[in-house]
């Protein structure tokens, strides 16, 4: 027998200590079935998925993913698909006064059917979707999707018109664009139920929403104001638990009837603030919320969340307008890439898919992140290693080449996707910017669009282009966020001077128009959000899309893969300007892997040279969403490119970089770091056998986040073919060659490899007695290089790792440029 002062004492704890009664919340991910409509059969489906990648699963088509299978899978998309559930509702959830089906995400024309009741028809694959459900609830119940064919539903929107819209009928649809083909990316247009499906239930009251905003910053204190939206059946007293760091605040409120925002002011004395990644700690806080009635916690809330302040500055300046970003007040030079859907299936996209990738961006040293506008807003956890691993998102609105339309069905659309948006993304510390779309203005000022059109047609083309980009997407932002918005990315188009004085910039000189790399250096925009090259992918890839073990790029599956019509010429002729010939196809891809890494890091270094007239490196792209040749410079299977690697140098805090000008050469220190830096700058010009021909060495100190021109030596004949000039300052090191690849004149002398096993895969050392330009290490087996395409100099040696899960890596091979 207990005593009574035993079971008193446990009564006041539990009275103390407040009981969990939050929610119901039941998954309805599993037991789904498909099939087309106009068949009997029902066949097991994914969800969250998509149509094609049921039907990969059931082995009724190929994978798009390989050979030229795409072409055959295009029927999929024209069809109508049903999606059937049957699951069941215990007493406890069918009791309580609310029961909502909520969808996250339906792609994308889909009629939702609960026990025969038609409940809901959607046209909008980036909206969540939640319907009251508690009158036709029971015990049993069957749900049911049918998917109409955009193509179908995009013909009648079309013949409402009455004229076209540049670029296609996927200008109907509020759902990914690059699936309907893209330069770098397949035709696959899904159709699913791609993100989760659920039940909630609940009684009277319910946490809507919870936005910590901040009401201003200070390095002692941070005031911040959190809005709590509450949706309340009854007029009652309640109270909010706020833990921070698990440190307990709390509220009493009175709740009103019906969904109202309650405000919370909170302090945070001698805040920690969160930085980008090499600029400081991406410090989070953790916010937890409780809405709490009669002892009982009815809702809670737990966010992660970095105190921070973010500004885009545009400011008119001598030369035109400023454009950068300001972070705790501080001008924060932008480096990173853009980044698009890393699978045309986004169900195929795993957690170890995003904390790759995205560590990935970190080890290069970039501290941003362009959300291209034709893709998807990403999933939570793509913004929360964000947050962890500090770096800044630039958030397209998903708009992108197109010209939209602007009727009110389509416009209320519009706005109700950019709230829900906007709201789900405002609490992380990451976004730095909204920005409208990708390319339109520019597509309609520039690209032909207007031809054809009469005069008012283009009034109210144009017109509806200011509906949405000028008014809906930033009064949405405005009023939602503390975040920045800028109408569309580029400013302006290349054809127009003002695309290097104002705004940001997308240079495709470079590639598209097919000028020199050299053009990048002559050519600095103030903000560069885009610039790039293609390349090969890696052996794996290549023989992946033809499905053997050897390599050959001439197939036609390796043809279909390569998306942009003019894409392997224009990789031949910048080839055949700056490269030897290769004469074998494993050549001609890791030739084709240097020749991008050198053009756009040719690029990134005049762009942070220029600072801070220049304050953003931004390359095109970051990642693929399938297996091609693309500008990206990490593969679809991860494997990096030679541009992954060299951009990491690139993008290092401080770099030494070396430029041509008209007679000399010209050495810059780029000290992206928070403090002056005082050191040595060693200088030394060997020829490629080691044999020193000059140096020298002087102290200097670079200002902290300045570029300075630090050292200059004229331009002399002799450096040409056989030099290499070495600077070095403390720990930074730049090699600078005075010719064009193709015309060094590079010894052919074989390098010395040492291969041991370690803890997580093999130690490699490589010595040689010459200079070795590119060295390039590869093997079949899975894993990855610490290092690769490095130079290495004579009678140096240096030692990488790769981290691997196998036992042997027998055959590993190197090649250099010197052997081509
Ligand atoms: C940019 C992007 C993409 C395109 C890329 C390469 O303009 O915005 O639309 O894939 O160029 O052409």
């Amino acid at each position: 027998m207990r005593s009574p002062v035993f079971i008193i004492f446990i009564l006041i704890l539990i009275g103390c200590k407040p009981t969990d009664d939050t929610p119901i919340i039941q998954q309805l991910n599993s037991n789904w079935e498909f099939k087309s409509k106009n068949n009997k059969d029902w066949l097991s489906a994914s969800v969250p998925g998509n149509v094609y990648t049921d039907l990969l699963d059931n082995k009724i088509i190929e994978d798009p993913f390989i050979k030229n299978n795409e072409e055959k899978v295009q029927w999929v998309s024209d069809s109508t698909w049903v999606y059937k559930n049957r699951f069941q509702l215990d007493k406890k959830t069918l009791s309580k006064n609310h029961i909502q089906l909520n969808f996250d995400g339906l792609d994308t024309y889909a009629k939702v059917y609960l026990n025969d009741s038609l409940l809901l028809t959607t046209n909008n694959a980036f909206r969540e979707f939640l319907l009251d459900i508690k009158s036709i609830a029971k015990t049993e119940n069957v749900l049911e999707i049918e998917f109409e064919s955009n193509a179908i539903a995009e013909e009648k929107e079309k013949k409402k018109l009455g004229y076209e819209l540049p670029e296609g009928n996927r200008i109907f649809t509020r759902k990914a664009q690059f699936q309907y083909g893209w330069d770098w990316g397949p035709k696959l247009n899904t159709s699913g139920i791609w993100k989760d499906v659920f039940i909630k239930a609940w009684d009277h009251y319910l946490i809507d929403d919870v936005y910590i905003k901040q009401q201003s910053i200070s390095k002692e204190t941070a005031h911040l104001n959190v809005q709590i939206t509450i949706n309340s059946d009854k007029e009652v007293e309640a109270e909010i638990g706020t833990y921070l760091q698990g440190e307990p605040l709390k509220k009493i409120i009175q709740l009103k009837k019906g969904t109202h925002v309650y405000e919370i002011p909170i302090t945070v004395d001698n805040p920690k603030l969160w930085w980008p990644h090499n600029l400081g700690d991406p410090y989070l806080y953790d916010f937890n919320f409780q809405l709490i009635l009669n002892e009982k916690i009815i809702d809670k809330r737990s966010i992660k969340h970095g105190i921070r302040t973010i500004e885009l500055i545009t400011e008119k300046d001598a030369i035109g307008e400023s454009f950068y970003f300001k972070v705790n007040g501080l001008p924060v030079y932008a480096k990173g890439a853009n980044y698009i859907p890393q699978n045309s299936f986004q169900n195929k996209v795993t957690d170890q898919h995003y904390e790759k990738l995205l560590s990935n961006v970190v080890e290069a040293n970039m501290n941003m992140l362009r959300v291209w506008g034709g893709g998807i807003y990403e999933n939570d956890i793509f913004y929360e290693l964000c947050d962890e691993k500090g770096i800044l998102v630039w958030q397209d609105f998903m708009f992108a080449c197109a010209m939209y339309p602007g009727d009110d069905r389509f416009l209320s659309n519009v706005e109700m996707e950019a709230e829900q948006q906007v709201k789900r993304l405002r609490n992380h510390a990451s976004i730095a910017l909204w920005a409208g779309n990708n390319e339109n203005s520019e597509g309609w000022k520039r690209w032909g669009w207007q031809d054809g059109k009469t005069e008012v047609q283009k009034k109210e083309i144009w017109d509806n282009y200011l509906k949405v980009f000028d008014s809906i997407l930033p009064n949405t932002v405005n009023e939602l966020t503390e975040t920045s918005y800028w109408e569309s990315s580029p400013k302006y188009g290349r054809g127009n001077p003002n695309y290097k004085r104002e705004g940001d910039a997308h240079d495709w000189w470079v590639w598209h128009d097919g000028y020199p790399f050299e053009h990048f250096e002559e050519n600095v925009p103030r903000f560069m959000s885009e610039f790039g090259f293609q390349s090969f992918p890696s052996f794996e890839t290549l023989n992946y899309i033809n499905q053997q073990d050897s390599l050959d790029i001439h197939t036609k599956a390796i043809k279909s893969h390569q998306k942009h019509a003019r894409g392997f010429q224009l990789i031949e002729e910048y080839m055949k300007r700056d490269y030897p010939g290769p004469t074998s196809d494993e050549d001609y891809v890791y030739i084709s892997q240097l020749l991008q890494a050198k053009g756009i890091t040719m690029g990134i270094e005049a762009q942070r040279r220029a600072k801070p007239y220049n304050m953003g490196s931004l390359f095109w792209q970051l990642n693929d969403c399938w297996p091609s040749i693309s500008w990206s410079s990490i593969d679809y299977f991860g494997n990096w490119k030679a541009l992954h690697y060299k951009a990491k140098k690139s993008f290092e805090n401080i770099l030494i970089s070396t430029e041509k000008t008209k007679y000399d050469y010209e050495t810059y220190i780029i000290n992206d770091s928070l403090v002056d830096i005082k050191g040595t700058l060693k200088l030394k010009m060997i020829d490629f056998y080691g044999k020193e021909i000059w140096s020298n060495s002087e102290e200097i100190i670079v200002k902290t986040n300045s570029s300075q021109k630090v050292y200059h030596i004229p331009q002399v004949d002799i450096y040409k073919a056989g030099y290499v000039y070495i600077i070095e300052f403390n720990k930074s090191k730049s090699l600078y060659y005075f010719t064009k690849p193709k015309d060094l004149e590079l010894p052919i002398v074989a390098m010395e490899k040492e291969v041991k096993k370690v803890e997580k895969g093999f130690s490699i050392t490589l010595k040689s007695t010459v200079l070795q330009k590119d060295v390039f290490l590869f093997t079949k087996e899975k894993g990855h290089f610490t290092d690769n395409f490095f130079d290495i100099l004579p009678n140096e040696s240096i030692t990488i790792d790769f981290i691997s899960e196998s036992d042997s890596i027998d055959d590993l091979k190197i090649k250099s440029l010197n052997n081509i």
